[in-house]
């Protein structure tokens, strides 16, 4: 009878016992359910478990040598496909080491969300000691858009589906989500853990611009002599690439794309101006800016750059507070680009004057010269290899393959690729961006591999390929099709200074000379070539892009070809100094 009482009492609790869920399983739910497939990251105390879990349950996880390159995928990642990149670390040291991507990403308009775990609040709020202790919110909050913090499992949901909208919508930018120890741990009804889930509707609404300021945008272009439209990688990232091809083309007006804009239209397109850019940009009367900034990389909208000729500025962004800061803005369009420009392609009608052929002529008679001086400095030979014959190579191997991403960063790698290298589809080139950073060539690699499945080249300055030269090993354990070119000038910018005290130590900016890069990428696994001349960087790259492994070619330059800090020598202290 016992036995039986015991039975009967037995079996109704078993039946009634709550199935559990916990904070890790809640974490990787919410980002499942909000179509997040991957996660770029670097495990350790308290996220391996995290990680762990992701992988078990179909998400991709890949795991890198060090945050901030995680953070930069992520980050890539975000740009191309409009969806929140995630970068997982672990407390203090690995958070701040993806602290930089996500300020990287905040000032380039990338969304992306960094996920760290974190040490115990009780003690790190009286700073008692904590393993890898850190108030790591408050650190993160002024380097991004926002910042938020979890503390219990029931708000893990919330908390995902506000890092996720404060990622996408508006101007986009890099969120920090703060997941303490404690809560991942914490166990809760698993019926009440999935209600408390949230699928994200319509993260990244579109904002639709007024009639008024749509009207006022065209009065100002119609009232252009010498117009020009200016696309940045604002424009690139809205993917309204046939609404943007419909603007330029109805309207006639001549073009500049920003370095990662290239290729929204194709670099070919008769409308570019690229090759006439000082031209256009001294001469134009009236620029309208999609999706571009008048920061550094404009010279602010004013002073020699942009010439004599008295400026109008039309200006589409999603972001109101970005007009008139740094010079005036006649006409601002506030709202997503897709809906801007498709507005203003609505009110150009059969009255809408064509740009001049005085003005086209001009531009065009520019181009021409440019490009013939551009062809001759590039069919030179000189031995060995300097940037331009390098270049050359690589471009003519790229123009038969439009569909590959092209990363890039370095000084003169940078300024002289971004002008040789033509790009022909939209988001296919990632650079330095905003900051003019360098570190940015393994992570964002990665992060376009991963994302598209599709052949990556990264043209890097020795240098910055050191930034983040350990994610070698990344891309040979997930075999993934990057290329990196090494362009091995034996230093930061060139490698010919010398110590002016004639003391054992080299100059700042010399490195080991004549080093093999291609080396570093066999002890992976990987294939590494080393090319002295154009013919051998050409027939490496072939090879590099058939194998469709990772590969490395170390391409030899001159060490005198380079010039102190590319293009930005202005920039540079003492000769801005010497220069007043
Ligand atoms: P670039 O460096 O190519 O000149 P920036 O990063 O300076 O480009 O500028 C990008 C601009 O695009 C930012 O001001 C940002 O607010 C804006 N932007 C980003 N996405 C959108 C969008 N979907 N609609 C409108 N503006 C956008
Ligand atoms: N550190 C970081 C994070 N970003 C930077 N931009 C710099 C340092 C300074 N810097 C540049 O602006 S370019 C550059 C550095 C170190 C490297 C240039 O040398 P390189 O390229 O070998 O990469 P080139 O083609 O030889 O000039």
């Amino acid at each position: 009878m016992a036995d039986v009482l015991e039975a009967t009492t037995q079996a109704p609790v078993e039946a009634k016992a709550p199935q559990m869920t916990d904070g890790f399983h809640l974490v990787i739910d919410a980002l499942k359910l909000n179509d997040i497939d991957t996660i770029f990251g670097l495990v350790g105390i308290p996220i391996t478990d995290l990680a762990r879990l992701a992988q078990a349950e179909g998400m991709r996880f890949i795991g890198f040598r060090h945050e901030q390159h995680a953070g930069n995928a992520a980050a890539i990642a975000g740009y191309m496909t409009q969806k929140p990149g995630i970068c997982l670390t672990v407390s203090a040291p690995g958070f701040l080491n993806g602290l930089t991507a996500l300020a990287n990403a905040t000032t380039n308009c990338f969304p992306m969300i960094l996920i760290s775990g974190s040490s115990e609040r009780e003690i790190v709020d009286l700073q008692q000691g904590d393993y890898e202790e850190m108030d790591q919110l408050n650190a993160a909050k002024p380097y991004a858009k926002a910042a938020y913090r979890v503390l219990h499992a029931e708000d893990i949901g919330v908390g995902i589906a506000r890092a996720i909208r404060a990622a996408v919508s508006g101007r986009p930018g890099g969120v920090y989500l703060d997941l303490p120890a404690k809560l991942l741990s914490q166990t809760m009804d698993a019926l009440k853990g999935q209600q408390s889930l949230i699928k994200v509707v319509d993260a990244a609404p579109r904002q639709l611009p007024s009639p008024d300021s749509v009207k006022r945008a065209l009065d100002v272009m119609k009232s252009a002599k010498r117009p020009l439209i200016l696309l940045g990688k604002g424009a690139a990232y809205a993917q309204a690439d046939a609404q943007i091809r419909e603007l330029v083309e109805k309207s006639g007006i001549p073009y500049l794309p920003m370095s990662m804009a290239k290729g929204l239209l194709p670099d070919t397109h008769a409308q570019s101006a690229s090759a006439a850019r000082s031209f256009v940009l001294q001469e134009a009367d009236c620029v309208m800016l999609i999706g571009a900034r008048l920061n550094w990389l404009l010279a602010h909208g004013k002073g020699k750059t942009w010439g004599a000729a008295p400026k109008q500025f039309v200006q589409i962004d999603i972001s109101p507070t970005e007009i008139d800061s740094n010079v005036a803005i006649a006409a601002p369009v506030i709202g997503d680009i897709g809906s801007c420009v498709s507005a203003l392609v609505a009110g150009i009608d059969a009255n809408f004057p064509k740009p001049s052929g005085e003005w086209t002529g001009a531009i065009n008679e520019r181009k021409n010269k440019n490009l013939e001086k551009m062809a001759a400095t590039l069919a030179k030979n000189p031995s060995p290899m300097n940037f331009h014959s390098a270049l050359r190579a690589i471009r003519d191997v790229l123009k038969t393959r439009p569909d590959i991403n092209v990363v890039n960063e370095g000084a003169n790698t940078l300024d002289y690729a971004r002008s040789i290298i033509d790009m022909y589809e939209p988001r296919k080139r990632f650079d330095s961006g905003t900051w003019g950073i360098m570190g940015i060539g393994m992570g964002f690699s990665i992060g376009a591999a991963v994302t598209s499945g599709q052949q990556v080249v990264a043209i890097e300055g020795d240098s910055a390929f050191g930034f983040s030269g350990m994610e070698l090993e990344t891309i040979c354990r997930y075999d993934l099709p990057v290329c990196t070119i090494v362009f091995n000038n034996n230093g930061v910018y060139r490698g010919t200074d010398v110590n002016p005290t004639g003391g054992k130590d080299v100059a700042p900016t010399v490195f080991v000379k004549n080093a093999r890069y291609d080396k570093m990428i066999e002890a992976f696994g990987g294939i590494g070539f080393n090319a002295t001349t154009p013919e051998e960087l050409t027939h490496a790259l072939q090879e590099a892009i058939k194998s469709g492994k990772p590969t490395l070619i170390n391409a030899v330059i001159d060490e005198a070809a380079g010039t102190e800090s590319g293009r930005l020598t202005n920039l540079n202290p003492q000769s801005a100094a010497m220069k007043k």
